[in-house]
């Protein structure tokens, strides 16, 4: 489901300043990067090693099998406000238990972009916008690759899926252009029951 919000959920202290003038959302190449990791090549980059944390964007429930992630899009304007959490390039890695329900809130806090989010397989070349199939049923917002009736600006919406087989994938925004300066990030379903997030930066 999908609706309007009024009250931003996430209030990081970056969202205050709300200084620069984005780049324009049509030129995908005029994106005013401030992270050097969004010059990586195309390629995937590995996931951020280290022990896994518990975030306060990430809930566990043992009794219902539940993860409930609060993810947001454009929290921070960095990357032009395409980012998941702060986060481009795989710089984050979210982990979940094999078979555990995952329910993402996701919210978009970027001022000018429509943006979405769902659970792809593995993607080798993210230059090429992935299709808009997700690796679970469920694990994709509505219209995802809409600019104009995607996850538009201060609207927030909320998937369900079944993490039904362990492997790694990756959790993507499907507006075409957005992977390919870096909106993603690494996803992981564990056999081993592991639940939490490595980052190379928060
Ligand atoms: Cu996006």
């Amino acid at each position: 489901m999908k609706h309007r919000r009024l009250i931003p959920v996430v209030a990081l202290s970056f969202v205050a300043c709300g200084g620069g003038e984005p780049g324009s959302g049509g030129n995908n190449n005029d994106t005013n990067t401030s992270s050097s990791s969004a010059m990586q090549p195309a390629a995937t980059r590995p996931p951020p090693s280290g022990p896994l944390t518990i975030p306060d964007w990430y809930t566990r429930d043992d009794d219902t099998e539940t993860i409930h992630l609060v993810i947001g899009a454009g929290d921070i304007p960095d990357n032009n406000y395409w980012n998941f959490n702060g986060a481009i390039n795989g710089d984050i890695a979210i982990t979940v238990p094999l078979g555990y329900n995952v329910m993402v809130h996701f919210d978009n806090a970027d001022p000018n972009m429509a943006h979405s989010l769902g659970v792809s397989p593995q993607i080798e070349n993210f230059m090429v916008p992935p299709e808009a199939t997700p690796i679970f049923e469920g694990a994709i917002t509505q219209n995802p690759g809409s600019m104009i009736d995607g996850t538009m600006p201060g609207e927030e919406e909320t998937v369900e899926f079944v993490a039904e087989q362990a492997g790694n994938y990756a959790l993507v925004c499907y507006i075409p252009g957005h992977t390919a300066v870096g909106m993603w990030l690494h996803f992981t379903v564990s056999a081993e029951g592991e639940g939490g997030v490595q980052a190379r930066q928060l």
